[in-house]
Order: C-alpha cells, then structure tokens, then sequence
C-alpha cells in the first residue's frame, strides 16, 4: 500500500473540519511564499494519534488499537535543483517564536548529524530524513546524499500532549525527505519502518504505535496494529449505531518531557519488561528466546510465544486463533503471580543470580543504550500489566468486529463494555505500570461521574493526554465539569481558547498523504 497523494482537502479531512483546514493551509502556502519568495512544489502531511487500548504494549510487540486524530503536521516544501557539494535545508515554522527557524547542511556523505541532547524541534525533522536517506540507499545503489529544501511547517499536534506530536512530525518528514529525492510511491510500511528506527535516534526507546498510526490510517476507522510476525496493521471502520462510538481528549497540561523523565520512566519501562521476559524464559525453562524487534531484542512476546512453542509444541504461534491466544495470555498472568511473587521488585543482584549473568553484563546489555537509573524492578506488575493489557485489545477488537448492535439497550450495553475495558486499563497504568498520575488519574474520575463509560490515561502517561468514552448526549456535562471541577480550579486564569485546546471530540481522521501544488 503507498501513502495516496490527495487532490483536495475533503479527501483528507471529515467535512466539519475542511473549512477551517483550508484557511490554514492557504496560510501556510502564503507564509512560505513571504519566508522564500516562491511557492511550495507540495505538502507532505501526518497526524497524531489517540491511542483507544493498548498502552505500553507496543514495545513488547503485542497488538495496540490507536486512531490517527485531525491534529497533523504539514511540512511544505520546495526542492533545490541538484547540485555538487553539501546541500542546504531550511527549516521555518508557522510559529517561530515557539520554534526558531534553522539552517543545515547535508554533507557530501549525506549524513546528518543529531544530537539527541539538545531539545531541538528540528531534530525530529533531521531524525526523518536520516531515515529516508538510509531507505533510499537501499533501494538505489548510487544514491548517497539527499538534495536540499525550504520548507516551511505547521503543527497542530500538541507537543508533549500524549498525542505523538513527535511521530507526526517524523513520518510527515520521512515522507517529505522520499518525495524529494524523487519518490512518487511511497509504501506506507516502509515508511513506518524508517520512522521507528529514526525516532529512536532522537533519544527515546519507543515502540511502533505511533509511527503507524500516523500512516496506515483511513479515515473512520481504528487500527488495529500487529507487530508479529512482521509490522502490519488493519482498518476497522467504526460499528454504525445509532448513538455511535465518541472519543473526547482531555489535555492534564502537565508536560510530560519523555528525554527529560525518560531513564526514570518510559525507557527505564523498556527495561523492566525486556528483564520479565529474560526471567520469565530463565524461570519457565525456555531454552532459546529468539532475538527479535523490541527495541533490547527480547520482549514479552518473543518469550510467550517460544513458551508456547517450546512446552506446547506450537510452531506458529502467530498462526492460532485469537481466543486461544487469549486463554495463552491468561495462563501468562497466572504464571507471573506464581513465580514472580516480589512485589518491592527485584535488585540488580537478584536479577543477575537469576539470570546466571554478571550485573556489570546485565548492565552494558540492557540498561546502557538507553540509560536508567532505578534501585528495584517491578517486573511482576509491569508483566501483569501488559499480559492484561494485551488480553483488553483482543477484547476490544472483538467488540469492534461483532455485529452492530440494533436496540438502544443493545447500544448502551456495547458502549459500556467497550468502556469498561478502558477503564481496566486505567486502573491497571495506575496501579501496576504506575505511569498515571494525580492529574491523569482526576481527569478520569470526573468524567466517570459525569456520564463517561470508560475513561483512562492515553499515550505514554505521566501526565499529557487522557481519552473518554462518552455518550453523544453526555459530552457537554463531562466538560463543563472538566472545566469547572479541574481546569477552573488549577489554572484560575484559563483562557476561552486554551480550553478550546484541552477539549477536543476526535473523529478517527485519515493517515499520512502528499499533497501536490503547481
Ligand atoms: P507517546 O509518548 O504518547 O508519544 C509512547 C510511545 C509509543 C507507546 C506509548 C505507550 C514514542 C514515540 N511513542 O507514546 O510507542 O509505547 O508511549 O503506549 O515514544
Ligand atoms: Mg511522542
């Protein structure tokens, strides 16, 4: 499949948003020309995403169920003629006070240099196009150095909002970077694979999620991620119904920094799930763990099914039905409460007389690329979360698979089970992955007792976004209390157009595409 490349923008857009959408692309076409005295040759566009179940799976490589949002990035741009020597990349933002315009050069070896420890917006930028690059030398053997471009952004994917502003701008970059080097179709798997590996380089051990979410995307449906055997994903249009399924995205504000808090949270995560793998297999007696695409080379998943593979004699066990491999996760969740029974966690020492491997080892191969700092692993509440969690996606990607329901009370009764299952998932990020916090945690309460059916935190957690289940007719009383209850109460002095921000129904938009002008 490649990323379509648009003719207009209700191709891209639900219809309620086009107007508005069409003022500020016109903007950004006008903001290009004053900035670079030409017009754009076309605009390379990709969007955020909510994640509705799944969180902190990814990694592990079991099956997450994100949307893509409206929110996007769009980079337009316009490609120098070829030429000798290093090539030039101009880099100006629709907001240049919040992001500062930047110059580079691509060297004559066509590598860019990042440095993952300036917090710098173009690193993302850089980030994708070392990506496409790479791609690009792939596929044609003579192909060295990337030509150069003026481009102009625009983003309206809050940044550190838990709505993955980051792998927006990444994928919208990557795409831009192969469309300028010549490429008129670009496979839209391809292009997630090189926006994984990239973000990576810009500091932060993410999974594949996001990246994909920004790209697989048609417009009205969930997607429904797989990572094993290989990286694909599946559209899952919205079940028609008369009170139909409503997302509602609440910002908390509190900035979750991921290359800030990220050796104490989400990489240190990465690590304790890649351990519970490790002494999962040890304990279990699995004798080979196949190294495989989580991002320290074992996961959770490659242990579950080499388990399986080793004790039950499945040879794919990708292959067997989804029920079954619910009952297999379930058997996992009793297996962690059997033989991973520390709940203080594990010490270093600990771990490595399990493992029959020296801390300094255990050390330089799991917790050195991406450095943490922690005393003890939990790796028994974070195994019971992402077993349980996986089982929740199955679940609800059953639901979306079954069929419509007809009555009112049939409807009611779909949307509560769909949001129950988000509620299970908020109480198990609380209490066993511990990446909600008070504000997170606040946010779903009151929106529960204001009519939502399931409430929960979305996106990597500690802090940033969360997502509400409600009923059309309870949309309105779940934000007034918002407003009244939290935003009204932490931020006293709260404008009309941040709530605006902090308040956004999403329709499942569209994935990435190129718009072509002139
Ligand atoms: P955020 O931080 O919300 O963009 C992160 C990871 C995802 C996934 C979620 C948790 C990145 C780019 N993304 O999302 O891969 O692991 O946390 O489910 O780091
Ligand atoms: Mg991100």
């Amino acid at each position: 499949m490649e990323v379509p490349t648009a003719k207009s923008l209700s191709e891209i857009y639900p219809e309620d948003a086009v107007e508005s959408q069409t003022r500020r692309w016109n903007s950004l076409i006008s903001k290009f020309r004053e900035d670079y005295g030409k017009l754009p040759d076309f605009i390379s566009r990709s969007p955020g995403r909510v994640n509705i179940i799944g969180e902190h799976i990814d990694y592990c490589l079991y099956e997450v169920l994100p949307m893509a949002i409206t929110a996007d990035v769009l980079l337009a741009v316009s490609v120098h003629p070829e030429e000798s020597g290093p090539s030039t990349v101009r880099l100006v933002n629709v907001h240049p006070q919040k992001f500062e315009s930047k110059n580079f050069d691509i060297p004559d070896t066509g590598d860019v240099h990042i440095d993952p420890s300036t917090l710098e917006w173009t690193n993302y930028f850089k980030s994708g196009l070392s990506g496409a690059t790479e791609l690009l030398r792939s596929k044609r053997k003579d192909f060295k150095q990337s030509v150069g471009m003026d481009i102009q952004a625009d983003g309206t994917v809050p940044s550190g909002g838990g709505l993955s502003s980051s792998a927006a701008f990444v994928c919208a970059s990557a795409l831009a970077a192969m469309k300028a080097n010549g490429v008129d179709k670009v496979d839209k798997k391809e292009l997630v694979e090189v926006a994984i590996t990239s973000e990576r380089a810009v500091g932060v051990n993410s999974g594949g999620m996001d990246q994909s979410a920004s790209v697989f995307p048609v417009q009205g449906s969930a997607l429904y991620v797989s990572f094993v055997p290989e990286l694909s994903a599946e559209n899952i249009a919205f079940p028609q119904m008369k009170s139909p399924l409503v997302f509602v995205i609440a910002q908390s504000f509190v900035a979750a920094d991921k290359h800030v808090t990220a050796p104490v949270c989400y990489n240190l995560r990465v690590v304790e799930v890649t351990l519970a793998a490790l002494v999962l297999a040890k304990i279990l007696r699995v004798k080979s763990l196949p190294p495989d695409a989580g991002p320290l080379g074992v996961s959770l998943r490659g242990f579950h099914d080499a388990y399986f593979q080793e004790i039950e004699g499945i040879k794919n066990n990708h292959t067997v039905s989804k029920a079954e491999f619910q009952d297999q996760l379930q058997g996992l969740v009793g297996k962690v409460d059997q033989y991973l029974p520390q709940e203080e966690g594990y010490t270093r020492q600990q771990l490595s007389e399990i493992l029959g491997m020296s801390v300094a080892e255990m050390e330089r191969k799991y917790m050195t690329k991406f450095p943490i700092r922690a005393e003890r692993f939990k790796l028994r509440q974070r195994a019971m979360h992402v077993f349980s969690e996986a089982i929740r996606v199955l679940r609800f990607n059953e639901l979306l698979h079954s069929d419509p329901p007809k009555t009112d009370a049939e409807n009611t009764e779909f949307l509560k089970a769909c949001g129950s299952l988000m509620n299970e998932t908020q109480e198990s990020c609380r209490e066993l992955f511990e990446n909600s916090c008070p504000e997170l945690d606040e946010l779903c309460e009151l929106a529960r007792s204001a009519g939502s059916y399931g409430s929960r935190l979305t996106g990597a957690g500690w802090g940033g976004c969360s997502v509400h289940l409600v009923p059309e007719n309870k949309v309105e009383s779940v934000r007034q209390k918002w407003i009244e209850r939290y935003y009204k109460q932490k931020f006293p002095d709260i404008t009309e157009e941040r709530l605006k921000e902090a308040i956004v129904v999403s329709k499942p938009g569209s994935g990435s595409c190129v718009f072509e002008l002139g």
